[in-house]
């Protein structure tokens, strides 16, 4: 019988990588589209579940948790096959470490300045503040390429909760970096794959996992 809810919006990368765990760990959920347009996760049985009113949300009966990867590490200790937080404690650290290393270090830029202000169509308006952040992002990026040069993953040789962290911040790159408005302002992330070979390997590596496709934004295929 599931017990799960996941309230998400399509595209938000916070929702993207608990989908996507869920997926993996192969876990049944019930599934709760918000549109953020027509603000549901502003009403005020979404604000009693988040007073934040972001997602995601997950729901297991009587326990509400928000906050992406404390979701993630609330269902490898429900469901610890196959484990995406390690086998060991040296892998628990390591894997840790990195998540703490792209969120604080390879995310902010990359999201912030660079995705957020071209997806809401600011190229234009922005293009100076959106440089700026490109630059900053280019430099988070090279030290991605650098992780992924020595190992298939980013905390070693096997998928862990830091891969599926970070891939949603890098395909909501890859798509904005796209758009006809941002191709203007020539901010050197495209072609992707020439300019960061071992991340776009890494990217392919996880498109090729047989439920990527079941967390990837519905939107987007729309
Ligand atoms: N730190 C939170 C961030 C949650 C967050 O910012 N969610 C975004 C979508 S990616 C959201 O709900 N934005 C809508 C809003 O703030 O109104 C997490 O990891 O879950």
């Amino acid at each position: 019988m599931t017990a799960y809810e996941l309230y998400w919006i399509s595209g938000s990368p916070n929702s993207w990588r608990v989908m996507l765990t869920l997926e993996i760990k192969g876990i049944p959920y019930g599934s709760h589209r918000i549109d953020p347009a027509k603000r549901g996760h502003k009403t005020p049985e979404f604000l009693a579940m988040n007073p934040r009113g972001k997602v995601p949300v997950l729901k297991d009966g009587d326990l509400i948790l928000y906050e992406s990867i404390a979701i993630m590490a609330y269902l490898e200790r429900e469901h610890s096959n196959p484990p995406l937080f390690g086998a060991t404690a040296a892998e628990t650290g390591h894997i840790w470490q990195r998540i703490f290393e792209v969120m604080n270090y390879a995310r902010e830029a990359i999201n912030n300045g660079v995705v957020r202000p071209l997806i809401r169509g600011q190229a234009a308006d922005s293009a100076e503040a959106i440089k700026a952040a490109a630059s900053q992002a280019h430099k988070d990026l090279a030290w991605v390429e650098q992780v992924l040069s020595r190992t298939p993953y980013l905390a070693g040789d096997s998928l862990s909760a830091a891969d599926v962290a970070y891939i949603p911040i890098v395909q909501n790159l890859v798509r904005a970096a796209g758009r006809p408005d941002a191709a203007l302002l020539d901010l050197g992330f495209l072609p992707f794959d020439r300019r960061y070979p071992g991340i776009a390997t890494w990217l392919q590596r996880l498109e090729a996992h047989p439920v990527y496709d079941k967390a990837a934004p519905p939107h987007w295929r729309e």
